[in-house]
């Protein structure tokens, strides 16, 4: 059986070493230059223009055409959207998924709205390809992952909120508050996929000290973590140390984040996906 797992590029590079995936990506645009998400973009590059740059940013979701490019030849696909309370990506994904199915017969595609992001994703992704390499059929892998994905949560710590704010996605006068020096913004994906603010703080110790309260409140125990981060691996190695300690954690991966969540997470924040 051929099987493929794709996803937006909110979900940053999968990585994935033994099935095929690919993702579709979504576009970060200013009135100067276009930066297209896809796992070659040089994320430092923009970051450093986007720095000197004071002009309208936004950014768009992928077209049906980017969808249908990542499904390629396919013949059973599992595709992750960020959530839909943020982006049209998985609206366009169910478009893809039509004109592909009616085009190519025979082939199936499975749209899972992720109601999360980033580093959500991944876990999906990696239990995905686990469950199919362990010999399921394509249907149960994806009933699976659906039952799965209520047990990962995402949690994320941001400086600043600007391009959030910009774009919309939060109020100004949250926004504002990030924007003091120094306060550490900690929120999560809620259930219904919206961004849910939790926390502010002031000073490495007491966010790290809110991660982790959060986290447990959230039923953390030991679990596999991902965390993405935004130029702050340091800050990513603190905090994966400490799990290490407090929970045992043994499988965590630190890494940096794609196109899209560098930009709405903007420099210093994380992104953390885990187990229950
Ligand atoms: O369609 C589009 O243009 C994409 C819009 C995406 C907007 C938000 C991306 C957020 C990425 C920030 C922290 C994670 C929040 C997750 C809450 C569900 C990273």
């Amino acid at each position: 059986m051929n099987f493929k797992i794709v996803a937006d590029s909110s979900a940053d590079a999968l990585n994935l070493q033994q099935v095929a995936w690919q993702t579709a990506p979504l576009r970060i645009l200013t009135e100067a230059k276009e930066f297209t998400d896809t796992p070659e973009l040089d994320v430092k590059e923009m970051a450093d223009f986007l720095k000197t740059y004071s002009g309208k940013s936004s950014t768009s979701c992928p077209a049906v055409s980017d969808w249908l490019e990542a499904f390629g030849d396919g013949e059973n696909i599992l595709c992750f959207t960020i959530t839909h309370n943020l982006s049209g990506s998985y609206n366009s994904a169910i478009i893809a998924k039509e004109e592909y199915e009616s085009e190519h017969q025979g082939r199936k595609v499975y749209v899972i709205d992720s109601l999360s992001t980033g580093p959500e994703i991944k876990l999906l992704a990696e239990k995905a390809e686990e469950l199919f390499l362990g010999g399921m059929a394509f249907e149960e892998v994806c009933k699976n992952i659906e039952e799965y994905s209520k047990t990962t949560r995402l949690l994320f710590v941001l400086e600043s909120l600007i391009n959030l704010a910009n774009n919309g996605r939060v109020s100004s006068a949250v926004a504002k508050i990030a924007g003091i020096l120094g306060i550490r913004v900690v929120g999560r994906a809620s259930d219904e996929g919206e961004l849910q603010l939790l926390d502010k703080n002031r000073g490495e110790k007491k966010t790290l000290h809110s991660i982790l309260h959060n986290m447990k409140e959230l039923g953390y125990n030991g679990g596999k973590v991902r965390i993405s981060n935004c130029f702050n691996p340091q800050f990513a190695q603190t905090l994966a140390d400490i799990l290490k300690n407090e929970f045992g954690t043994q499988d965590i991966e630190i890494y940096q984040a794609g196109g899209l969540c560098s930009f709405y997470a903007e420099k210093g924040g994380l992104i953390i996906g885990f187990e229950k």
